[in-house]
């Protein structure tokens, strides 16, 4: 077969482009070069509809291994109880327990998406709003922290089957305790969505949800460090469908409704590749070092908001506590869009993404705000020293967005010291 080079060289661009930039999407990282082994590995070739030990097709008995070896890596990471590694993704994860938990039409709740909130959490454009009756809280226009007081009220007003916490544009910690509280109050099952602080979570920086929440999802591959991919966790604590503790004897009961939420329900046959690069990251994020790692991109953030903050930037909720900011443009640059900005940082070769702000003034498309994240770069081995020189960069393309001449010598500036961090061992 002659090779495809047409793909190939689209591959070896993107792996260029990776290389040469400034990474700051806060929902990206890089990973091992095992993890990228085990994705590019025959275990794509395997159908494994089923889970371990009950599978639809012969010759399961080595993915089951692997499969078995990611719960378990799962559960020790995060102390979980029950595991599922097959969702195809963080959306796919929220989808099952959505089927497991919910009925067409039912009510639920979760963070408004244009006040940090993800997609699968109630966007009318999503599965998540399209399908059921969805309820939003928001973030305060004062201090940009979780309205709480709002969230109890619309629980308990309105009875939501299902409360969400977690968002993808959030930069501080969540009080899962006064959630969980408000969710048996109101008889409702409490979901956590950890895809953003994950990592930070597991090595023990921020709170664990396992701990406060019926049922957690994540996705393995933003701070975590893993391939693209979901899971869904339980802790002890597991509720019944509708909303009641369920006694201890009947434990098996919600992680029946997931699995067979996952498969059969939405999902066919498992990616058995991702899963078993799924088993590298949480073998990696085992490690001491990954506490390190994650230290350090807490470190970077922190650093970084301040630098922003000096430069005169608005971090909404003035500040982070974990990996990630986002940034009001308008405060510093009235007119500047954040779609504008984005472009303009890109052809800079920093890349992140333009991102509404609360209370925005702007539609989705052009948005008044940037979202900027550290996982990638501190992978790549940037420490704090170097946070103020990106803000430095940052700002010298946002003061003047459209000239091309500054662009280019920020590029060159980002090109010529990315070369001293290389990315791939091969
Ligand atoms: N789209 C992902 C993000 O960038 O945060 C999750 O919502």
């Amino acid at each position: 077969m002659t090779r495809d080079t047409e793909i190939f060289d689209i591959i070896r661009r993107e792996r260029e482009r990776q290389t040469r930039g400034i990474e700051l999407i806060a929902s990206e990282n890089y990973v091992s070069d095992q993890v990228l082994e085990a994705m590019g590995s025959v275990l794509t070739n395997k159908y494994a509809e089923g889970y371990p030990g009950k599978r639809y097709y012969g010759g399961c008995e080595v993915v089951d291994e692997s499969e078995r070896l990611a719960q378990e890596r799962l559960k020790q990471l995060y102390g979980a109880a029950w595991v599922n590694v097959q969702p195809h993704s963080g959306a796919q994860a929220n989808m099952a327990v959505f089927m497991a938990c919910l009925n067409a039409g039912d009510k639920f709740l979760g963070l408004n998406l244009s006040h940090g909130g993800h997609l699968s959490h109630g966007s009318p454009v999503n599965f998540s709003g399209l399908m059921f009756h969805a309820l939003e809280y928001n973030v305060r226009e004062d201090d940009g922290r979780v309205d709480y007081e709002q969230l109890e009220r619309v629980a308990r007003t309105e009875h939501p089957k299902l409360i969400i916490a977690g968002a993808s544009a959030y930069s501080r910690e969540w009080d899962y305790e006064r959630i969980r509280r408000v969710a048996d109050e109101t008889g409702a099952i409490f979901m956590v969505d950890m895809a953003h602080p994950a990592g930070l979570i597991a090595a023990r920086l921020l709170k664990n949800p396992v701990r406060y929440a019926h049922i957690v999802t994540s996705t393995t591959h933003k701070t975590l460090r893993g391939p693209r991919g979901g899971v869904i966790l339980m802790g002890e604590d597991f509720p019944n469908p509708w909303g009641k503790t369920t006694p201890k004897g009947e434990i098996k009961m919600m992680s029946q409704l997931l699995d067979s939420a996952v498969f059969p329900g939405t999902q066919g046959g498992p990616l058995e590749h991702v899963i078993a690069a799924k088993a590298v990251a949480f073998g990696e994020a085992l490690q001491p070092s990954y506490t390190e790692y994650q230290k350090q991109v807490q470190k970077n953030a922190a650093v970084m908001a301040k630098a922003m903050t000096d430069k005169g930037y608005k971090i909404i909720s003035g500040g982070t506590d974990n990996h990630c900011m986002l940034v009001d443009l308008r405060t510093k640059f009235p007119d500047l869009t954040g779609k504008l900005a984005e472009r303009a940082l890109v052809a800079a070769d920093i890349t992140s993404n333009k991102n509404m702000v609360p209370f925005d003034s702007r539609s989705a498309f052009q948005t008044s705000g940037l979202r900027f994240g550290t996982p990638a770069i501190t992978t790549r081995g940037l420490k704090e020293d170097m946070m103020p020189w990106i803000v430095e960069l940052i700002d010298r393309v946002l003061c003047d967005p459209e000239n091309e001449q500054n662009i280019l010598a920020v590029r060159q500036e980002v090109n010529a010291e990315m070369t001293k961090y290389p990315l791939f061992a091969w």
